[in-house]
């Protein structure tokens, strides 16, 4: 689904660094992660969003190392170990947070039974539909890939900015959605800078609600340098470079 790389930047940057440095000491809760990842920093949201004690360990997943091969067979951050046992897969451990640390607040799953199963049909919505979409438009080349790949993101992001109630998905209270959604309004930017992505193209109030998320203090503290962010998608958006280096040299034209 992500970009393997071995030679990615070694460590969080910026703000997610020095949360990192706050989070060096053992405790029950190891958080194996990779500083660049989506995914994980939906996990790393839930964390500080409640504040729960854990332990950071960096991992590089594509190098494939046995230790963390042995915590997830799968091979993909994030993971923790929690009492000495392994857990992995963002939203199934966000969900485990909730139960595991119930006297930590606030809740990012409702109590009630119907607002937390319409939670979970939209998360499913964010993992199935708007997160490929996502990737499909950051690898696409070509310019009709790329315009039909843009349609179907924004299409996506539409279904869901059309029931989000300011200021976050279900009005005061921030949750599982929220989490769930942030990481890739954080880095949309690549999309907006090398696709063609506007927020406001989206509609329904998309630009402000990705306002809302991209200042959530626990997003904020979860977010490395941009620029380190876009070498982790730079292998696509090079290909496209050279693309359109060679589409100019074929027209006869050099690009500078
Ligand atoms: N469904 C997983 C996806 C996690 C994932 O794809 N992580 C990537 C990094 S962003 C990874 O570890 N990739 C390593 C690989 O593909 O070998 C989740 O939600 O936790």
């Amino acid at each position: 689904m992500s970009i393997p790389d071995e030679k990615i930047f070694p460590h969080a940057t910026g703000l997610a660094a020095k949360t990192v440095e706050k989070h060096q000491d053992p405790q029950e809760l190891v958080f194996y992660a990779g500083w660049f990842c989506p995914f994980v920093q939906r996990t790393w949201i839930a964390l500080e969003e409640r504040g729960i004690p854990y332990q950071y360990k960096e991992v590089n997943p594509y190098k494939k190392e046995k230790h963390f091969l042995d915590i997830n067979p799968k091979g993909l951050v994030p993971a923790i170990e929690y009492q000495g046992k392994a857990l992995y897969e963002s939203l199934i451990l966000c969900e485990f947070l909730e139960e595991a640390y119930p006297s930590y607040n606030p809740k990012l799953l409702p109590s009630d039974p119907y607002t937390r199963a319409y939670v979970r049909i939209w998360l499913d919505h964010i993992s199935k539909s708007i997160v490929p979409a996502f990737f499909r438009l950051i690898q696409a080349q070509e310019a009709e890939k790329q315009e039909a790949a843009l349609e179907e993101f924004n299409k996506a992001l539409a279904t869901l900015a059309a029931k989000v109630k300011v200021p976050y998905f279900l009005g005061e209270e921030f949750s599982l959605v929220d989490v769930a959604i942030a990481p890739w309004v954080v880095r949309d930017y690549i999309a907006a800078e090398h696709r063609g992505y506007r927020r406001e193209a989206v509609g329904s109030g998309w630009k402000e609600y990705a306002e809302q998320l991209e200042k959530r203090e626990s997003v904020v503290k979860t977010q490395s340098d941009k620029e380190h962010y876009a070498e982790i998608y730079g292998r696509y958006l090079r290909d496209e470079a050279q693309s359109e280096a060679a589409k100019a040299t074929r027209a006869g034209k050099a690009i500078p």
